[in-house]
């Protein structure tokens, strides 16, 4: 089953908009896995966002992730790689589309509310880079049949 990394950023904790958030992915029909309340260290916040370490922002988009607290989730489903990213809204929250959490929440490509991984690969780096195999819960969802054919 397809896993999907989604970071509640420090402005989405420091906004009030955790439940909001984590709503619009548990209505959705994601299935949560695995979830925590920390505050990323620069080692981590460099090595997650490793692949942007050339360009120009890398320096402001690592200390904005490690500014403030952050949630980390692990969310299941099919295509949940492209669901998450849907429901997420585009990367410049003034070209999200309405709906979307940076649609409805965001203004600036810096401060854009949350984290989704972008591919198959990289939602399983993802998850078990912020979380050890036995923080990750499997759950018998009650609702399952209402939500998958
Ligand atoms: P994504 O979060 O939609 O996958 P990426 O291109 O992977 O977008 O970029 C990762 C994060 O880096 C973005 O969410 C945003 O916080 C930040 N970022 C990307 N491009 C810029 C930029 O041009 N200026 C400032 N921050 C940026
Ligand atoms: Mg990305």
């Amino acid at each position: 089953m397809e896993k999907t990394l989604v970071l509640i950023k420090p402005d989405g904790v420091q906004r009030g908009l955790m439940g909001e958030i984590i709503g619009r992915f548990e209505r959705r029909g994601l299935k949560l896995v695995g979830m925590k309340f920390m505050q990323m260290s620069r080692e981590l916040a460099e090595t997650h966002y490793g692949i942007h370490r050339e360009r120009p922002f890398f320096g402001s988009l690592v200390e904005y992730i490690i500014s403030a607290p952050i949630v980390a989730m692990a969310w299941e489903g099919n295509n949940a790689i492209a669901a998450a990213r849907a429901t997420i809204g585009a990367t410049k929250p003034v070209d999200a589309a309405p709906g979307s959490i940076r649609g409805d929440f965001g203004m600036e490509i810096g401060r854009n509310l949350v984290h989704g991984s972008d591919s198959v690969e990289n939602g399983v780096n993802e998850v078990n880079l912020f979380f050890r195999p036995e923080e990750l819960v499997g759950w018998a969802r009650a609702t399952e049949a209402w939500i998958v054919e």
